[in-house]
């Protein structure tokens, strides 16, 4: 059988470590795509130039036309800008809504039967504009945000707890942004909820709350650090999780930008849902039962994914 094909669309700090990756997991063969004029070219040949080395098959190609990314089984798009010290997520909207414009048209034209996922931010408007510019079918298209603002309050509990990050698990639901919801009632180590680890003296619930801060504001620490760009190693991973869960059908259940229709009480909206991720797509999205607490931050969070949804069909009227 051939290897699928597997084009980033963005070839800056993200685009390369999703081209590693997949590489060392031997997804695929890879298309770097990006505007800028020898960068994809010279991140395909360097990491080529790894293979003997690491030991993968797989080709890497760069890419400045949409033509070479011709019948790619997934893309992940990570064109844009990102984020710098002092600037929210929700400031990237107006440039980037115009990227997602050329990319949906470009992965319309060359690969409509694409499995797409979205990292660029602010990621669920993003995810949304480009569903609406490349008219895909909807659960061929999401976004990744869930598994990473999982990951980061995985590693902050088995840090806190002492334990390996194995047998921790996390929930985070809503948009990506400030109002993101870390759900401790479905957050365990070993299946013992959270709140069960404050009752028997594992921690306080003054440093959970804390945890759940630090993970809301996991983005910014970051970009507070490197001060020239956003975290690009674990969004990577995250979205190869996503990646690799549609390839080999695993049906994995994992947090992302999903379209969700019905569920929530929502009527067709991109946000951050649990879903099944197989050779389908989003094969299903998962309603989980939430308290009056968890249904209220989760609602904000919900508003603030639709204002910003708004703000995009302001400045662009064949969104409206
Ligand atoms: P960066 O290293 O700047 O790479 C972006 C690349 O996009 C650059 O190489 C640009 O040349 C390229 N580009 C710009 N415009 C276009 C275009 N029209 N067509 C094709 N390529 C283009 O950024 P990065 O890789 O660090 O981050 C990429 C995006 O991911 C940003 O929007 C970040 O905010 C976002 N991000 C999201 C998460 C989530 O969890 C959702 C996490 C981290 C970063």
């Amino acid at each position: 059988m051939a290897r699928a094909k597997i084009a980033l669309i963005g070839a800056g700090q993200i685009g390369g470590t999703l081209a590693h990756l997949a590489a060392l997991k031997e997804l695929g063969d890879v298309v770097l795509f990006d505007i800028a004029e020898g960068v994809p070219q010279g991140k395909a040949l360097d990491i080529a130039e790894a293979a003997p080395v690491d030991g993968y098959d797989a080709t890497m190609s760069g890419a400045n036309d949409y033509a070479d990314i011709a019948g790619a089984d997934v893309c992940i798009v990570t064109a844009g800008v990102a984020r710098k010290p002092g600037m929210s997520r929700d400031d990237l909207l107006g440039i980037n809504l115009k990227v997602m414009k050329s990319v949906g048209e470009g992965i319309a034209k060359h690969a409509p039967n694409a499995f797409v996922i979205c990292i660029t931010n602010p990621l669920d408007a993003m995810v949304w504009a480009l569903r609406e510019f490349s008219g895909l079918p909807k659960e061929k298209v999401c976004g990744m945000a869930g598994i990473l603002d999982s990951a980061r309050f995985r590693h902050f509990l088995a840090d806190e707890f002492k334990v390996s990050i194995k047998d921790v698990t996390a929930f985070v639901l809503g948009g990506h942004g400030d109002t993101m919801v870390p759900l401790t009632r479905y957050s365990t180590v070993a299946g013992i909820p959270l709140p069960d680890m404050v009752k028997m003296g594992w921690t306080t619930q003054e440093k959970l709350d804390a945890i759940v801060q630090r993970t809301r504001d996991g983005g910014a620490e970051i970009v507070g650090l490197l001060k020239t760009g956003s975290a690009f190693y674990a969004p990577a991973a995250s979205a190869i999780e996503m990646a690799e869960a549609y390839l080999k059908d695993q049906k994995r259940v994992l947090p992302c930008a999903a379209n969700v229709e019905g569920a929530y009480g929502l009527d067709g909206m991109y946000v951050g849902v649990p879903t099944v991720i197989g050779a389908g797509g989003i094969e299903k999205v998962i309603e989980i039962d939430m308290n009056k607490d968890e249904k209220a931050m989760f609602d904000k969070s919900v508003d603030a994914v639709k204002g910003l949804v708004e703000a995009c069909q302001g400045i662009d009227s064949s969104l409206a």
